[in-house]
């Protein structure tokens, strides 16, 4: 807020609209993703009031978008949701001229995020990353052996295996389109399949490790990984290493880590898109811009654990992070990777369904 306009506010006056486009930013992205630094950062260098609303599923960002009238300026879906809301018309193509540091990313992955927007018109990579295992290397060992090593997906859909640890807290994301896949890799399925059989045969076993898991959500296994009051949690790298590195600050000697699983996993990347309908376009594109500057998502990286889409930022992110694999796959660990798959209406009928059940356990 300006001085003027802390003062207007102060005195309890009615403040006109702002009539500047300068004056608003509303982001809508996923929990535990950005820095407080560069939002305030952005809104400091562009004099502009910055809102922050945040959720933790595709579902949940898709069903606002769908809905219109939003209010947000920048939200940022995984590619094979962006696809198909796309279609639907929900995001406006970008301004290239406004975005001059896209000559900072990568095109390689950009190539990648190409084939759920052609030509990169409406999105440009935030994060990306996997979705794998993340757990407590102690209390895995304790009941699994010292040599048990996590590396599979046997870990918690293996029913036995579950069963052993189930005790110390299992989680599963709230993510169907992204945990029956995992059981398709799992169950040796073609993990990028959407035929109606593997979807169920999917179900089935998730269903069947239901009874060991303590609950299903997409944000909240951090802080519980973190704090030592879960074990085991299907999760996204990011977000796992970030309870990694919070167990660590407390000294509490909870030690947590994260694998990918050798029978594969799904790799995302999360998108930067401007609604058609945002309020303050010009400042969406401002803050596109920003998140491409090397140093603002270099910061950004080395606090979420995520890696970014940014060629030019690379030697500025932690040598931690850039050097291991888990986060910026090499070669050999994104040969075990699929790929997000967008689905249609009616297979998402199908998706919807299975999850009630596997949910439910019923
Ligand atoms: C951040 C989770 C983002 C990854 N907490 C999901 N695509």
């Amino acid at each position: 807020m300006t001085k003027l306009k802390l003062a207007a506010a102060l005195a309890g006056l009615a403040l006109p609209a702002p009539a500047l486009a300068e004056g608003s930013l509303n982001l809508y992205i996923w929990s535990d993703y950005i820095t407080d630094a560069a939002i305030e950062r952005f809104a400091a260098e562009h004099d502009v009031n910055v809102t922050v609303d945040v959720y933790d599923s595709n579902e949940t960002l898709e069903a606002r978008m769908l809905a219109g009238a939003s209010g947000y300026d920048v939200v940022v879906p995984t590619t094979d949701f962006m696809a198909r809301q796309i279609a639907a018309g929900v995001y406006q193509p970008l301004n290239r001229e406004l975005l001059p540091n896209l000559v900072n990313m990568n095109p390689e992955l950009m190539a990648r995020a190409a084939r759920f927007d052609p030509g990169n018109e409406h999105g440009v990579i935030y994060m990306w990353g996997t979705t794998g295992i993340g757990y407590n290397i102690d209390m895995i060992a304790e009941r699994l052996g010292e040599d048990y090593e996590v590396n599979s997906w046997e870990l918690v859909f293996n029913p036995e295996i579950a069963a052993r640890v189930a005790d110390c807290g299992i989680s599963f994301l709230d993510a169907p389109t992204e945990m029956l896949p995992a059981a398709m890799a799992y169950l040796g399925l073609n993990p990028e399949s959407r035929e109606t059989a593997d979807l169920e045969a999917a179900a089935e076993l998730l269903a069947s490790v239901r009874e060991y898991v303590r609950y299903f959500h997409s944000s909240q296994y951090i802080s519980d990984l973190a704090n030592g009051e879960t074990c085991v949690a299907v999760g996204w790298s990011g977000d796992v290493f970030q309870a990694a590195a919070r167990a660590e600050e407390a000294g509490q000697g909870v030690n947590v880590w994260y694998a990918i699983p050798k029978e594969g996993a799904m790799v995302w990347f999360d998108m930067l898109t401007i609604p058609a309908d945002a309020p303050n376009p010009e400042n969406a594109h401002a803050f596109i811009n920003f998140l491409m500057e090397p140093d603002v998502i270099a910061e950004i990286t080395n606090y979420v654990w995520y890696a970014n889409g940014n060629a030019a930022s690379v030697p500025l992110v932690d040598p931690e992070i850039t050097g291991d694999p888990a986060i910026f796959p090499d070669e050999e660990t994104m040969s075990h990777l699929f790929t997000a798959v967008t689905t249609d209406a009616r297979t998402d009928r199908v998706i919807t369904r299975l999850w009630t059940r596997v949910r439910t356990g019923q």
